[in-house]
Parts: C-alpha cells; sequence; structure tokens
C-alpha cells in the first residue's frame, strides 16, 4: 500500500477518488485550498447535496471505514514552500493532482477570470513539477486532463491517446517519423491550461526522468460513489449551475424542477461522458499502472462512450417528460461534430464503463429529487460569454 497526496481532494472528483484510494487501503492525505468552496460563494450558488465541512467529512470516513485521511489547507499555485515542505514530510509515492480551476465558462467570464485561471492552473502545476525534482522525489505524478485539449474537429478520426505518429516529408523523398503530442485546439481557456499543462509534463518527464500519466478525461456525469453514499456527511458535491454545471447533470436538474432542458443552439456537438463512479475507477487503475522511470508521459483517455448534446436531452426528455429548449449558444464551438475516440488502455486495464442508459441515471434523478428544495433557479442560466463581454472584472478574493 502506498502513500498518496490527492491534490484537490475536497473537489467533485477528488472527493470520492480519496475515498476509493482510502477504502484500497493507501494511507491518503489531502491538499486543497478550498477555493472551490469561494467561488460558490463569489457565484452565489451552492452545490445542490448539502455537502459537510472538511473536518466533518474526514470524521464521517473515520466513522463508518476506521480509516484515516489527512487534510492541509495549501494553495498550491501561491505557497511554494508550504507544497514543497508537505511533500518533503510525507513522501508520497504517488501525486494524484485534481487542482485547478476546471469550469470553462468561468474561465471564459472576463479578463480577471482569464488570468485566475491561468495563473491557478499553470503556477500549481509547475509548482508541483519543480517541487518533485527539487525534493528528488520519484512519485509517479497522476493528472487530471481533459478531452478537450484535441478540439472536436468531427471529421471522422479516431482521436489517439495523446500522440500522434507522423511521417515528416524531407528532400529527396526522404520520410522523418515523429511522435508528437496531438496538436491542441482548445475551446476556452481553462482547456488552453490543460494543453500548456502537456507541454510542461512532457518537458519534466524528459528532462528530470519524472513518471507522469495525464488523463484525458471526458465529462463527468453522475453523483455519488461506493463509498460516498455510506454516510450522509460523505455525499459529493451536485453542480448545475450556469459555469460548474455539466450537461448531462443540469439537463437531469432541470428535469426534477420542471425546468426546459436547456440545448446550446442545435444540440449538434458531441461530447465524451463518464460517470464519476468510474472517474475513481480510472484512477485506481492508473495509480497501479506508473510508468517506468525515463519512459514518456503516460496518456489515457478517460472516457465511456460520446454522446450528441440533442440525444442526451432527448433521452433526460423521455425518461422525464421533461421539456427540451434550444437556447442560443454562449459558447464559441461547432454546431455539429463527430467524436470517435479511443480508451483502449483502459479498457486493457480492465474497465467496463458504466453506460448513460443504466441504473445510475435513476439514481441521479433521485439525488436531483432529494435535494430540489434547495435549487435555485438563478442558477440556471449560462451567463459566460465566449465572445462578447463588456462587463469590467468582479473577482473577488478566493
Ligand atoms: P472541482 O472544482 O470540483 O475540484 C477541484 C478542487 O481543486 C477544488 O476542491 C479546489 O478547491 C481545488 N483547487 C483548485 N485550485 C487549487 C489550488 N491552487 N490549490 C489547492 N487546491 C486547489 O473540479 P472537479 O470536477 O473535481 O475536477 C477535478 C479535475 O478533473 C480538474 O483538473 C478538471 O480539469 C478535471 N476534469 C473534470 C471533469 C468534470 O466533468 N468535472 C472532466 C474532465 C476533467
Ligand atoms: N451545454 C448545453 N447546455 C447546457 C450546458 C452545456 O448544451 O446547459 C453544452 C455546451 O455548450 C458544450 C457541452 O454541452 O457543447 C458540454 O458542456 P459542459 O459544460 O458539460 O462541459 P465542458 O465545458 O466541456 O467542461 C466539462 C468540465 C471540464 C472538463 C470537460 C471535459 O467542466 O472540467 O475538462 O467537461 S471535455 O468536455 O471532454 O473537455
Amino acid at each position: 500500500m502506498a502513500r498518496i497526496v490527492v491534490l484537490g481532494g475536497d473537489g467533485f472528483c477528488g472527493w470520492p477518488t480519496a475515498l476509493k484510494l482510502s477504502a484500497e487501503g493507501h494511507q491518503v492525505a489531502i491538499i486543497d485550498n478550498l477555493s472551490r468552496r469561494r467561488i460558490d460563494a463569489e457565484l452565489g450558488v451552492e452545490s445542490l447535496t448539502p455537502i459537510a465541512d472538511m473536518p466533518g467529512r474526514i470524521a464521517a470516513w473515520k466513522r463508518v471505514s476506521g480509516r484515516t485521511l489527512s487534510f492541509a489547507n495549501i494553495d498550491i499555485a501561491h505557497d511554494y514552500d508550504g507544497l514543497r515542505a508537505y511533500l518533503a514530510d510525507f513522501a508520497p509515492q504517488t501525486v494524484v493532482h485534481f487542482a485547478e480551476q476546471r469550469a470553462a465558462p468561468y474561465s471564459m467570464r472576463d479578463a480577471a477570470h482569464k488570468r485566475y485561471t491561468v495563473d491557478n492552473n499553470i503556477n500549481g502545476t509547475h509548482n508541483l513539477l519543480a517541487a518533485l525534482v527539487e525534493l528528488d522525489l520519484d512519485a509517479h505524478l497522476v493528472h487530471l486532463g481533459t478531452m478537450g485539449v484535441y478540439g472536436y474537429d468531427g471529421d471522422g478520426l479516431e482521436l489517439p491517446e495523446g500522440y500522434l505518429d507522423v511521417s515528416v516529408a524531407g528532400p529527396n523523398g526522404t520520410r522523418y517519423p515523429r511522435s508528437i503530442l496531438y496538436p491542441t485546439q482548445p475551446g476556452s481557456v481553462y482547456h488552453l491550461t490543460k494543453s500548456l499543462d502537456q507541454l510542461l509534463f512532457q518537458f519534466y518527464a524528459r528532462n528530470d526522468g519524472l513518471r507522469i500519466t495525464d488523463l484525458h478525461q471526458g465529462i463527468v456525469w453522475g453523483t455519488q460513489t461506493e463509498e460516498t453514499r455510506l454516510d450522509p456527511a460523505l455525499i459529493n458535491r451536485f453542480d448545475y449551475d450556469g459555469d460548474y454545471g455539466t450537461v448531462l447533470n443540469r439537463f437531469l436538474m432541470q428535469a426534477v424542477v420542471g425546468h426546459p432542458l436547456t440545448v446550446h443552439g442545435t444540440g449538434g456537438q458531441t461530447r465524451a461522458f463518464i460517470n464519476i463512479q468510474d472517474t475513481v475507477r480510472c484512477v485506481s487503475l492508473a495509480v497501479a499502472n506508473p510508468p517506468a522511470r525515463g519512459e514518456r508521459v503516460h496518456i489515457l483517455n478517460q472516457v465511456a462512450e460520446t454522446h450528441r448534446v440533442s440525444d442526451l436531452a432527448e433521452l433526460v426528455a423521455e425518461t422525464t417528460g421533461a421539456e427540451v429548449a434550444f437556447v442560443d449558444n454562449p459558447r464559441k464551438e461547432a454546431a455539429e461534430n463527430t467524436l470517435r475516440v479511443s480508451n483502449q488502455t483502459f479498457r486493457s486495464l480492465g474497465l467496463e464503463p458504466i453506460l448513460l442508459r443504466d441504473a445510475l441515471l435513476a439514481e441521479t434523478l433521485e439525488i436531483a429529487d432529494r435535494y430540489k428544495d434547495r435549487y435555485d433557479v438563478r442558477a440556471i442560466p449560462a451567463t459566460a460569454l465566449w465572445t462578447r463581454n463588456t462587463r469590467p472584472g468582479t473577482l473577488k478574493s478566493r
């Protein structure tokens, strides 16, 4: 069993992952600066599910599992010394890195939010890499990246896992084979930071021999996992607001409260999806299968299936009787695209993903129904615009 630190372990993916790794017997420490909770306050929204504070979460886990989770409130982007001292003391064998600002709309609100997202995500990732090198810590770094770095060209090519094998034409018919990072085409400043993260990883793997796995994850849906179900104080967050709510969870919430499903544009956007239970399974599989020292960054596509947004809306409408509304798209994105993705590494490691029609759709609806009294209709509109934003920077302290 290993010492594992989970950066961003208070968040939607990080919290259930920390519980899963702890349940597997690892010694788990969480680092989080609780910025996500402060952003809720800034936006005037709340998780639909009532989430306990960190001491309450940790006490509940001790109660149901007998296991100890430790927690440190460190801003990994701005407290390098604090991060380095913590890593030196805990000496993790694995670092799982979720600690970034992850909402595309939030990253596009205005200049202040763009700058915050770049500063937080790039500094945080770079501080971590520099600290691992400075401490000479041979920890395996597992980072949560995103499918969005590939872009959505939609011409039918199956997206490979991170790399593209190309052959470049030279003079006299010579061909030069190269394996390059798949060229990125980010669709928001947030996705741009994940593209830049990839270069940081490539450099530190080459220069310092760091062992790094970058998981290109699709859109996560659902809320509970085997561990978060064990006690009400372990419940995971459920975001449905216009910035942090991801599309399927938003539709499920909207269906429960009788709000029309807010399909952006024609709904012809095709995206990759994964259930939160599979997120934690995949991270656990990645932790157990590190690259060798000196190997290039392992890039795995962490996705279960792909769907068009309008098909998701129809599925939710069929299941619940909800109305579907087509609203102006606040984003700059292709109106229609196809998407094929290879997820062969996780398949070969034994992942049999949960698919959308399975029981968890009903469970998510049930959670949305149970907490519908906490729903606030003012949180529904997606107000961040990709190309016309005249509002002055209103960023408050996080
Ligand atoms: P989240 O916002 O719920 O959690 C992120 C956590 O990191 C929060 O608890 C936040 O307080 C913390 N954090 C942020 N900046 C920090 C800093 N500087 N120092 C310390 N802690 C900091 O997000 P999530 O949905 O759990 O996503 C986690 C990761 O997974 C992100 O990197 C995201 O890009 C990636 N991801 C998420 C999804 C999704 O659909 N939710 C899909 C693909 C990839
Ligand atoms: N959409 C709607 N209606 C809504 C909300 C969204 O039609 O009410 C559309 C969007 O326009 C977009 C698609 O649904 O075309 C997905 O939007 P989303 O908010 O569910 O997902 P996205 O912004 O891509 O971001 C989420 C996570 C992010 C992660 C990413 C994975 O917030 O952290 O990186 O999913 S991926 O999309 O594969 O890059």
